[in-house]
């Protein structure tokens, strides 16, 4: 299936679903028209039932750009009251990446940068091509990161490195950013598509209902206090036994075969 956008595409291979950006005149830069698009297909994608959607990959269309941020031409006109849309825009899209139940993986195949870098930070996790890099460069246009730089790089990567990096606007090479744990595998910029579809079909082999709520536990316990966020993994944990999966999953061990989950 492959639907028809201008600024992004879209297509699956079975449940796997790839989001490319796609404007090569601007190196895949995010401007409105790319947002609003992104938003509609992470809605569609997000309402698929799990035998049609249990991963998405986002990628830069090209070999060049991930996304090389929020496009500078648009943002250079804006007000301050446009600048705010702006962002709650950006952030609103990629909120959507932590709220879906399937897990979202970064496939970053060439420059990350400022908006683009903040697309690969609201993602589970990323797997970068060696020409990849990654940086905040906003404040060597006069601004700040404004779609969640500020929030998730510090979580990523800790506080101390984040300021470093934002102050300075440097932009660091994909082993660097997998030297600070940024990134979690770096590979042959040929070898990025097969090595993000390995670990994808890896997920697909796990129950999807219990994949999905390891991402809504690890999401929301984020900023709770231990007891807190160990209470509501206890109620996650024990609402999967409403699962078949979890029979399924635990019979098959038992049976010492391999477990048919059905997501349900
Ligand atoms: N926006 C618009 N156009 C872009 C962007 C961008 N972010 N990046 C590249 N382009 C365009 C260039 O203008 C150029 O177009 P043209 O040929 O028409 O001049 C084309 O893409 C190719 O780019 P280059 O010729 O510059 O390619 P190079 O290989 O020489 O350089 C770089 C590649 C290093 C990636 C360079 O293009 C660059 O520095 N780009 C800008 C990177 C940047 O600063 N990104 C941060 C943008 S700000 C941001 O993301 C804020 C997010 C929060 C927004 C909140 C809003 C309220």
């Amino acid at each position: 299936m492959s639907l028809e956008f201008q600024t992004i595409k879209l297509e699956n291979d079975g449940p796997v679903w790839w989001l490319s950006v796609h404007r090569p005149e601007a190196l895949n830069a995010l401007n409105s028209q790319v947002l609003s698009e992104m938003g509609e297909a992470l809605r569609m994608v997000g309402e698929l039932p799990f035998e049609s959607a249990r991963v998405l990959v986002i990628t830069g269309s090209g070999e060049k750009s991930f996304v090389a941020g929020a496009d500078i031409k648009e943002i250079a006109a804006l007000s301050e009251d446009e600048a705010v849309g702006f962002a709650h825009r950006g952030q609103n899209a990629f909120h959507e990446l932590n709220l879906m139940k399937i897990p979202v993986i970064a496939a970053v195949n060439g420059f990350a940068l400022g908006g683009g870098c903040e697309l690969a930070l609201a993602c589970d996790f990323i797997v970068a091509a060696e020409n990849a890099k990654f940086g905040l460069p906003e404040v060597s246009l006069g601004l700040i990161p404004g779609f969640g730089g500020t929030v998730r790089l510090s979580r990523a990567v800790g506080a101390r490195r984040a300021r470093e990096l934002i102050y300075t606007g440097d932009m660091i090479p994909a082993a660097e950013a997998h030297r600070l744990g940024l990134v979690n595998h770096v590979v042959p910029a040929a070898e990025l598509r097969p090595a993000v579809k390995a670990l994808a079909e890896k997920i697909l082999g796990r129950a999807p209902a219990a994949v999905g709520m390891a991402k809504k536990s690890i999401n929301r316990t984020w900023d709770m206090d231990i007891e807190e966020g160990q209470r509501f993994e206890a109620e996650s944990f024990a609402e999967l036994f409403a699962t078949q999966d979890v029979r399924e999953g635990t019979a098959a061990f038992i049976e010492k075969r391999k477990a048919q989950f059905k997501g349900e």
